[in-house]
């Protein structure tokens, strides 16, 4: 339906039409990224799960390869769902995925490369002898879905999680293996939180507490922390915790109990689930791709004929300025897309104040701003026990002392459409400043049948640091990043005026007390080429 192409995106992977869903398997493979998907071939909603597959030199340029696989065994015939790609040492590459069988089992799956000397891995071979792993004694027939990729371990066997629950305690059990054919389960869990239901796309990583390196899934020892991250089927959130993980003992420690998994930190506030990174070995660094689904209705997005995106690829380090939490930034390739670029310097935002940033077309930007607060006003301002949240607190219309400020995107002429992209900063009790970063989706449409709700969250902040934004805008979806990546919120907005040539952009501050001094440059954004492999062979 041409009517709704301008929600489609120029910059975001999505496939030509039909539903998708989790990223799997993500690999780097003889000079070629992969990028497998949970898809729908027949319709713009979730069933009749196969892995789409897709393949760039770069993560931003796609050319979509024929399906990798499809459900056609008993232990897969109800869809071939999320799995994970593990390069072995002598660079073989052996998938494991879940399938869900003839009844309605989930079972762990074995698959590798028909060809493993094709560079573009088009044609998949399932082992014979699958299932490699059915639901052990104790876990229910649904509740044993999704392996990560292995690591080694210490006594030299490959060992891979798998996301589970027991009663309401969200788990992640383990299993070892020589082969990947046959496994042995791992004597208790990798970790476990209770009431948080079942864990689903369990990722498990190290991340450098000195170099601003990735690492690969294998390496331990000293200056290494280890993220688990589950997604929760019970509030379709991705949590994150950061801890150390005993080989020996096959148990992971959370940094903080009151930060665990499912509990404490997001990856982002908004629209991103089901994500799963890979250690990239060409340029050392770990990426991370999650879903970005739709958050229209179904009958608009069977009307539209697809739904979901990709968000953009992330790489992921430790924040070792805070060493809570991890940095998240879009990958540098991103930055090739960049057009012409306007620059705005120390624009003043007296308190009430909206300015229009004249950049042309704004359905496609990379937008990176910085901000300062008014010294002197910060001063003057008293303390506050205001319990802000940016949900419950009537987003950016709500006005404080010191925010809401930021930017508004996918802005119409009369701003009856717009989307605000903003810091809120409460000065507290303690005299200290609170800082919340948020996206008030409430006036982002004019439709009726899409979700309005205000995402974010507190953001650390430390001591002499400016605040800064990144928002990527390409026409449906608004990726911000705060803080260098310290958070995220990706919202899905469906403009029905702010869209093509009236999209505009235009900085906020809707502080009653503080003014803001904003400096910021503002991309066009180049469209990526996301095509077919067919038509596109001269690529090659
Ligand atoms: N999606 C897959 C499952 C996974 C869920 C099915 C998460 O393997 O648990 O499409 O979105």
């Amino acid at each position: 339906n041409t009517m709704l192409s301008w929600q489609r995106t120029a910059f975001h992977f999505q496939p030509e039409k039909n539903w998708m869903n989790d990223p799997n398997g993500p690999v780097f493979y003889k000079g070629w990224y992969h990028f497998f998907y949970q898809y729908n071939p027949n319709a713009a909603v979730w069933g009749d799960i196969v892995w789409g597959h897709a393949v760039s030199r770069d993560m931003i340029h796609w050319l979509h390869l024929p399906l990798a696989m499809v459900p056609d065994q008993w232990y897969d015939i109800n869809g071939v769902w999320t799995g994970s790609a593990t390069i072995l040492p002598d660079g073989q590459l052996v998938m494991l995925y879940t399938g869900s069988t003839n009844e309605s089992v989930q079972v762990q799956n074995l698959a590798y490369p028909a060809d493993p000397s094709d560079p573009l891995l088009i044609n998949w071979v399932k082992y014979s002898g699958n299932p490699v792993l059915v639901p052990p004694p104790g876990i229910a027939a649904k509740d044993f879905r999704d392996p990560t990729t292995a690591w080694y371990t210490s006594e030299g066997k490959w060992r891979i999680a798998i996301g589970s629950k027991i009663n309401k305690t969200g788990i992640s059990l383990l299993y070892d293996t020589e082969d990947f054919k046959t496994y042995e389960s791992v004597d208790g869990i990798l970790h476990g939180v209770s009431g948080t239901g079942m864990w689903e796309c369990v990722d498990f990583y190290p991340v450098s507490t000195t170099t601003k390196y990735g690492l690969d899934t294998s390496i331990n020892g000293p200056g290494i922390k280890h993220v688990v991250k589950a997604s929760m089927d019970d509030d379709r959130h991705d949590y994150y915790a950061l801890g150390t993980y005993d080989d020996k003992t096959a148990t992971w420690v959370p940094d903080n109990p009151t930060i665990d998994v499912g509990v404490g930190i997001r990856y982002d506030y908004g629209l991103f689930y089901a994500s799963k990174t890979f250690y990239d070995q060409d340029k050392k660094r770990r990426v991370l791709w999650g879903w970005v689904g739709e958050s229209d209705s179904e009958s608009a997005d069977v009307k539209k004929g697809w739904a979901s995106l990709q968000g953009l690829p992330r790489t992921v380090v430790l924040d070792q300025k805070t060493g809570t939490n991890l940095l998240q930034w879009p990958v540098e390739e991103v930055e090739s897309l960049r057009l012409t670029s306007k620059k705005f310097d120390n624009v003043k935002l007296k308190p009430g104040s909206v300015v229009p940033l004249d950049v042309g077309p704004a359905t496609q930007l990379d937008i990176v701003a910085e901000f300062v607060l008014d010294k002197d006003a910060l001063k003057r301002i008293g303390e506050s026990n205001e319990e802000f949240s940016c949900s419950n607190s009537g987003g950016a219309a709500h006005r404080g002392a010191i925010g809401p400020f930021g930017l508004l995107v996918l802005a119409d002429k009369s701003l009856t459409e717009q989307t605000p992209v903003y810091f809120y900063v409460v000065k507290g009790i303690d005299g200290k400043l609170e800082t919340f970063f948020c996206t008030d989706q409430t006036r982002s449409s004019e439709a009726s049948d899409v979700n309005k709700i205000i995402y974010g969250n507190y953001i650390p902040v430390l001591e002499g640091e400016k605040l800064s934004l990144r928002i990527l805008v390409d026409h449906s979806i608004v990726e911000s990043f705060a803080q260098g990546g310290r958070s995220s919120i990706t919202s899905r907005v469906y403009p029905t005026k702010a869209i093509y040539g009236a999209a505009r952009v235009l900085l906020f501050n809707n502080a009653t007390e503080s003014s803001i001094t904003s400096s910021l440059e503002i991309w066009q954004m180049n469209s990526a080429f996301i095509r077919p492999y067919s038509n596109d062979q001269k690529l090659l």
